[in-house]
């Protein structure tokens, strides 16, 4: 199938496009390149040595791939390109990670406030737009996210994939089900993004009966796939910085350079979990698994284990020896919270999960020591403040 990969040079787009690729798919990536560039004004490099797209579209076809586009183009602002690529491809399909992701870049300042804001909202706007008006019959893939239930409220109830069935009180007392969206509960301005986006959705398939999959994925772990270690040229990026920096992978990191590991808080803090090739192999299924016209927004939970984050550094430093430090938390979010969640719509789609215990060690030892003299110590800290009392908490200016 003809499938656009927006925002396919980013850390899950990346090897999901070659995935695609390898598996027969007509691919095309659409990229503006605005994380290479956040990473120039940020003053920080992926802890592994990326090659430029141009360079690994060049070493995927030297190691035999099939061969991919690259269409450079901002979504969120070209939409007369956006809307003259779509009619000139006719994709049956578009993946869509083209989205500002980092939580702690998007509470900076109100500059990177603003900026996530209009770059997500408009992106997504966009292509629903575009699609309309090219009056093409394409199934959207959408990287969303499980920070859109928000933490700490489900007082050990299972999160659903994406609909909460719930009983309305009529005035003459009886009562009707119905099932609506899961209430949204962002924990900042990038998650408050994603809940915005699933609205789009919402009345975009309501209205003109597009056909959307909204992936609500946890955190990515890992960074390599098969493909993707099959040439230099072709590895994914390790975001280790306290910007764009996931928790795993930076412990992973900070572990391989002997560097205590940065607990925010007591660690009770509960967060969803998948590794990279899980996460490649779930946009896959959900691809050739698209939801039937007329069918309501189709919602997957993209994670496969749930973890205190406290308990991760624990894992990590018994596997290494590592220290482990607890600092001030920097984020305005439950000190502690529970995490049920139901993913069994990919389970039931024949994922087989990759677990923490599979894949960490390996990860550390291959990647992280690897290139641990790469690293910046100085761009560790967390230092975006989600108010000015964390601001003040930690030092740092409000
Ligand atoms: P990333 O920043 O590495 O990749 C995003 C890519 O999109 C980048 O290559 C960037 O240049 C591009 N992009 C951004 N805005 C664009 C625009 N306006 N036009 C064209 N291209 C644009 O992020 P990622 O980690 O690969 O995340 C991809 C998607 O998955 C995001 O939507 C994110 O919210 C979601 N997600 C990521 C994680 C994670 O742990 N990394 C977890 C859950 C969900
Ligand atoms: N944390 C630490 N120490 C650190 C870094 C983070 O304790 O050094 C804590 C944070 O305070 C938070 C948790 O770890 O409680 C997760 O933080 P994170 O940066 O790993 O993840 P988050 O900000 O939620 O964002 C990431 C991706 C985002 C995606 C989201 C999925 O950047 O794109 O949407 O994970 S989820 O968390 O399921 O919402």
């Amino acid at each position: 199938m003809k499938v656009l990969v927006l925002g396919g040079d980013g850390f899950c787009g990346w090897p999901c496009a070659v995935n695609l690729a390898d598996a027969g798919h007509d691919v095309v990536i659409v990229d503006n390149l605005s994380r290479r560039k956040i990473d120039i004004d940020l003053g920080v490099e992926s802890l592994t040595p990326i090659a430029t797209i141009d360079e690994r579209l060049r070493a995927w076809e030297q190691v035999g791939g099939r061969a991919m586009r690259f269409v450079h183009l901002d979504i969120a602002h070209e939409y007369d390109r956006l809307l003259e690529l779509l009619r000139s491809e006719r994709p049956e399909a578009v993946v869509h990670f083209a989205e500002q992701r980092a939580a702690p870049y998007s509470m900076k300042s109100s500059a990177t406030k603003r900026y996530t804001v209009d770059n997500n909202v408009n992106g997504t706007h966009n292509l629903l737009a575009a699609i309309v008006e090219s009056g093409l019959d394409i199934h959207i893939v959408h990287l969303g996210t499980m920070g859109v239930y928000g933490y700490g409220s489900h007082r050990g109830a299972t999160i659903p994939e994406g609909y909460l069935t719930v009983e309305v009180p009529q005035p003459d007392g009886s009562r009707f089900t119905e099932k609506i969206l899961h209430p949204a509960n962002p924990g900042s301005v990038y998650h408050m993004t994603k809940t915005l986006d699933q609205l789009l959705f919402f009345y975009y398939n309501k209205n003109d009966g597009i056909r959307i999959t909204d992936l609500h994925q946890g955190i990515v772990w890992g960074t390599n796939t098969a493909l993707t270690e099959k040439d230099p040229r072709l590895t994914n990026r390790f975001d280790y910085d306290g910007d764009y920096g996931t928790v795993l992978n930076r412990f992973l990191m900070q572990a391989a350079i002997g560097y205590p590991l940065t607990v925010h808080g007591t660690g009770g803090q509960t967060r969803a979990f998948i590794h990279i090739r899980d996460s490649v192999r779930c946009v896959q299924l959900a691809l050739e698994n698209p939801p039937t016209h007329g069918e309501r927004v189709k919602i997957f939970n993209q994670m496969t284990e749930s973890h205190r984050v406290g308990d991760l550094a624990e894992k990590v430093a018994a596997l290494t020896g590592a220290q482990v430090n607890h600092l001030p938390n920097p984020r305005n979010e439950a000190v502690e919270n529970d995490l049920i969640v139901d993913n069994r719509c990919f389970i039931e789609l024949g994922l087989q999960p990759t677990t923490l215990d599979d894949g960490l060690l390996a990860e550390v030892v291959d990647v992280a020591r690897r290139w641990a003299d790469r690293c910046d110590r100085s761009r560790i800290p967390c230092v975006s403040a989600w108010t000015s009392r964390q601001a003040q908490a930690i030092g740092a200016p409000a």
